[in-house]
Formats: C-alpha cells, structure tokens, sequence
C-alpha cells in the first residue's frame, strides 16, 4: 500500500518534461591555455551544446557563476595552475556542484589522481578522442540536471510541507519546527523570544452569515493584513480554522505587544470585502507571551498566549492581553 501511495505521488511529477530536460542541450564551458586544442573541442562540442571557451581562470569562474552545466578543463594547463582553479571551484557553494571533465596527460598520472581527489567528476586523456568526450559530456549534463531536478524537487517539497495551502502562511508544521529551534537558541543565548496567537472574533457567524466561501476570503485577507503589519524577521502562521501565530525572534515582550496592536488595528480598521461586493467588520483578539529562560517550555509559552486570549474574548474581544 505504501508503495502504492508513493508510486501514486510519482505520477505528480511529468517524467517526459524530466526526461527532456536531462537531455537538452547543455552549456559547456572549455578553460584550457592550449588555444588549437580548445577550438578543437569548440567544434566538436558545439554540434550538441551551448559552447564557450576561456583562457584565463579568472574569466572562466565569472561564467562558471552563471548557467554552466559542464566544465572542461585542461589538467595540463601550463599558464594557469588547474588542480587549484578545481579546488577553488569546490571551496565555494555556487560552483561546488558545477561538473568538470579534465583532460590529463597520461603521462602525468599525480595530476590526473590529484585532481580525481579534488573533485574532477570525470577525466579523459589526452589527445582527446572526440567521440568519448561527447559521451562523457553527455553523461555529465545529464547528471548534472537530475541533480538540479532533485534539488529543485525537495525545494518545492519542503515548501509545500511547510505551507498553509488557503493562506500561503507557513503552516502549524513550521510553526513546531521552528518552535523547537527558537526554544534551543532561548536556552543558550537567552535571548528574547515572543509569539501572538491571533483569534478571529464570531468568525462562526462570518460562515453562517455568509458561507463557507466567504468565510476562507476572510481568511485571506486577514493572513495579508497580519503579513502586512509584522516585520520582515517574523514569521506568520496558520494554525488552522481561523486560528494564526506569529513567532518573533529576537524581540521582548513590549516589542511584540506593540506590533500585535498595530496588527489588531489593521484589520479592525477597514471593512474586509467579499468577491460578491459586501463587506464585513472583523475583529482579532490577540495573546502576548514571551519566553522566560530556563525552566519555561513551550507548552507553557504557548499555554500563556491561549490564556492571553481567553482574557481577550472574555473581557470584549477586539484586543491585545499580555
Ligand atoms: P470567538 O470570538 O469566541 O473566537 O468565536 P468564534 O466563532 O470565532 O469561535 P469558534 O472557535 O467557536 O469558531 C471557529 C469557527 O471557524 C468554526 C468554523 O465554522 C470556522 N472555521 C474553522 N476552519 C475554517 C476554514 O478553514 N474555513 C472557514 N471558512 N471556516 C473555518
Ligand atoms: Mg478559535
Ligand atoms: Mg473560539
Ligand atoms: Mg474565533
């Protein structure tokens, strides 16, 4: 059944785009001082790729930066040191996954293995057989963009793990996740940490007034009035129904009873519309809790706002309680 499920969540993702994508042109950077050789592989290259060729490391790495699917450098460069530029190129983050194809001289077998060790996805030796660099090439391009195919996959995963799918807020998933993670920076730094939790007023009477539909619009645009009023370190979430938290690292109690108030009055200060024209009043009762060092937990941080906001409701509604 399992692999049922996972066969059918497969079936999500269109194969042929990923079967064509893998097998597309590439673009193909050659760095090699040899310029009678690089126009060599120039030719050969360009009948199947996008193809490019430098001289000097310092030119190639400004491309390499750019949309490169292949490298193809000379290990014997003589004008340049290769096996540097290739360590360089695995030191930093944009170029660490960047395939390199080195051709090696077979004589010179420490460079070919210094260079395996360094990084070199594959190698080809010297004078280079045109065909085996096409099928190397080839190989390597088609590596490289399932590579790019998976990350970009487990990106999109992650963001829809983590994301409220009416409100695009982060979801009580990420709320726990990041939960967790403020509560083991509090315990080390000390450093301040608050949260709102955010009620809607009657939302009941928002769905039973005006429908269901009515009632996720509202949800909407409360989600864009909150986003709209926290700052850019915050992070706004739905817990679901019409239930929201906003975690706030960084920032002490006043700070946050602050900003919940601003958030309060944006949305109680104008109507909210409906697609079919009307309008509504809504209204938020909002709780403050910030975390108190050692020996607090998070059931207790998160117990404190749900106490804050029974206050609220209890005494009016329409406000903020800390
Ligand atoms: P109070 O001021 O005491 O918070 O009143 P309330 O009506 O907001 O409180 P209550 O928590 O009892 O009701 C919440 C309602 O939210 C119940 C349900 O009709 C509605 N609701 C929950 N989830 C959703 C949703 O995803 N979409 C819509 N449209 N309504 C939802
Ligand atoms: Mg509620
Ligand atoms: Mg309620
Ligand atoms: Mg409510």
């Amino acid at each position: 059944r399992q692999r049922e499920q996972s066969s059918r969540r497969m079936g999500l993702i269109d194969a042929n785009q990923l079967h064509r994508q893998m097998t597309a042109p590439g673009n193909v950077l050659i760095l090699d001082d040899q310029v009678r050789q690089a126009e060599r592989l120039m030719v050969a290259l360009g009948e199947q790729h996008r193809c490019a060729y430098e001289t000097d490391p310092k030119a190639a790495l400004k491309i390499a930066l750019g949309r490169v699917d292949l490298l193809v450098l000379n290990l014997a460069a003589r004008d340049f040191d290769p096996l540097r530029f290739v360590a360089h190129l695995r030191s930093s983050e944009l170029t660490r996954q960047l395939p390199v194809l080195g051709l090696f001289n077979p004589d010179e077998r420490p460079t070919l293995l210094k260079g395996l060790e360094l990084g070199v996805s594959d190698v080809l030796p010297r004078p280079v057989d045109i065909q085996e660099l096409l099928a190397r090439a080839r190989g390597q391009i088609r590596r490289k963009r399932y590579a790019d195919f998976l990350r970009a996959s487990l990106d999109r995963s992650l963001e829809l793990a983590v994301t409220d799918p009416l409100t695009g807020l982060n979801n009580r998933r990420f709320m726990d996740l990041q939960l967790t993670q403020l509560m083991r920076r509090h315990l080390k730094t000390d450093d301040p940490v608050s949260l709102l939790l955010l009620d809607i007023d009657h939302f009941k009477r928002v769905n039973d007034g005006f429908g269901h539909d009515a009632g996720d619009e509202v949800l909407k645009e409360f989600a864009r009035r909150v986003s709209q009023n926290v700052r850019a370190i915050d992070m706004p979430c739905r817990l679901g129904g019409e239930e929201f938290v906003v975690l706030m690292p960084d920032t002490p109690a006043d700070a946050a009873q602050t900003i919940a108030e601003r958030v309060r009055q944006a949305v109680a200060e104008a109507p909210f519309s409906l697609p079919d024209g009307r309008t509504l009043d809504v209204t938020v009762s909002v709780g403050v809790s910030s975390l108190l060092g050692l020996g607090d937990t998070l059931e207790a941080f998160i117990k404190r706002a749900d106490e804050a906001v029974y206050e609220a409701k209890q005494s009016g509604r329409n406000r903020v309680i800390l």
